[in-house]
């Protein structure tokens, strides 16, 4: 049913020559290996491609191929006057919003493709291959490209689709995990993909400082509503200590919510203009982004967060509060 979707894609690309790939602002390895495994497959057949995102890649996916080649929108080409790409394919990305400053474009393009798998893409593009069955979009490419070469081998191709739907999947963990997305991992390996060192870099490595934060942080932990609600906190004394970045607290939340009879944990981090930025983590019956719509933020049942106009203290005040509702 695919290979029918696949061909009008197929068709743009083997036409024309000069083409934009997208990735989305704020970008995953799913978005990342998806762009990198397109570009590779188009580079070798000779053609040119331009690499776009708004924000800078992960740290981790740095030994990904071409990832040095992603340039901000405004940048390049685009600057000389009537330039229009063959087609600009935007990968990963649910609406035009996701595209940042990139979505103009879309406007410089004699055809516009948008892969994507989540449900709420909004089909902006002339052509939209939207499949929410899929795991990740780095299936959708993997598919695509073996579609248009059967014989490609590339095992710089096969890491970076191998990053995206290892990393959408949570290490093939979430609930997103389909037959497909083990099939192709499979396939994968018997091709010689080297699972242990791409695990490696892409769950396992660390730096001496995010452990050194992870343990303050797992030091601040208190536990609430008959230890069915674990607190954590990162202040930014805690940082400035350890000499780390604000955003490098990804996954320490995890640790309370991994807890045994814990319902929702929360990760409390001390914002600018004393304000609290909080990571909420749920099981059993608490929605996590209905617990987030109550301070003004959002996500999605599991997993959601939100901005709060007071201080750390003041915050897990009225985190809490509305908890003990939501728990009652
Ligand atoms: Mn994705």
């Amino acid at each position: 049913m695919r290979a029918v979707k696949m061909s009008p894609v197929i068709e743009v690309l083997k036409q024309g020559r000069h083409f934009a790939v997208i990735a989305h602002v704020s970008p995953d390895g799913d978005v990342i290996g998806s762009c990198l495994a397109l570009a590779n497959f188009l580079w070798d057949q000779g053609k040119t491609v331009d690499l776009y995102c708004d924000d800078a890649p992960p740290e981790n996916l740095a030994f990904l191929q071409g990832i040095q080649n992603f340039i901000k929108p405004g940048e390049k080409i685009e600057t000389k006057e009537n330039f229009t790409y063959d087609a600009v394919v935007c990968l990963d990305c649910s609406d035009e919003g996701r595209l940042g400053d990139a979505a103009y474009l879309l406007k410089r393009a004699s055809c516009t493709i948008n892969i994507d798998h989540h449900a709420t893409n909004t089909m902006y593009a002339d052509i939209n291959i939207v499949e929410p069955g899929a795991s990740s979009t780095a299936e959708l490419v993997f598919e695509l490209i073996r579609e248009m070469d059967e014989d490609y081998f590339s095992m710089p191709v096969y890491e970076a689709i191998y990053s995206g739907i290892a990393t959408d999947t949570g290490g093939f963990g979430f609930s997103n995990t389909t037959p497909a997305a083990h099939r192709i991992a499979a396939q994968l390996i018997e091709y010689g993909l080297n699972v242990d060192k791409l695990t490696r870099l892409l769950f396992r490595n660390t730096t001496l400082p995010r452990v050194r934060l992870l343990a303050k942080a797992l030091a601040s932990l208190e536990m609430h509503c008959n230890d069915r609600v674990a607190f954590l906190t990162v202040s930014k004394a805690m940082l400035e200590e350890i000499g780390l970045e604000e955003n490098h607290t990804d996954g320490i939340v995890n640790y309370g919510i991994d807890i045994v009879g814990v319902e929702c944990a929360a990760l409390f981090k001390e914002a600018e203009q004393g304000k609290t930025k909080v990571s909420l983590r749920t099981k059993g019956t608490v929605d996590a982004s209905v617990l987030a719509a109550k301070f003004g933020g959002g996500g999605h049942v599991r997993a959601a967060g939100c901005l709060i106009s007071a201080g750390i203290e003041k915050a897990k005040e009225q985190v809490l509060e509305a908890l003990k509702a939501m728990l009652e």
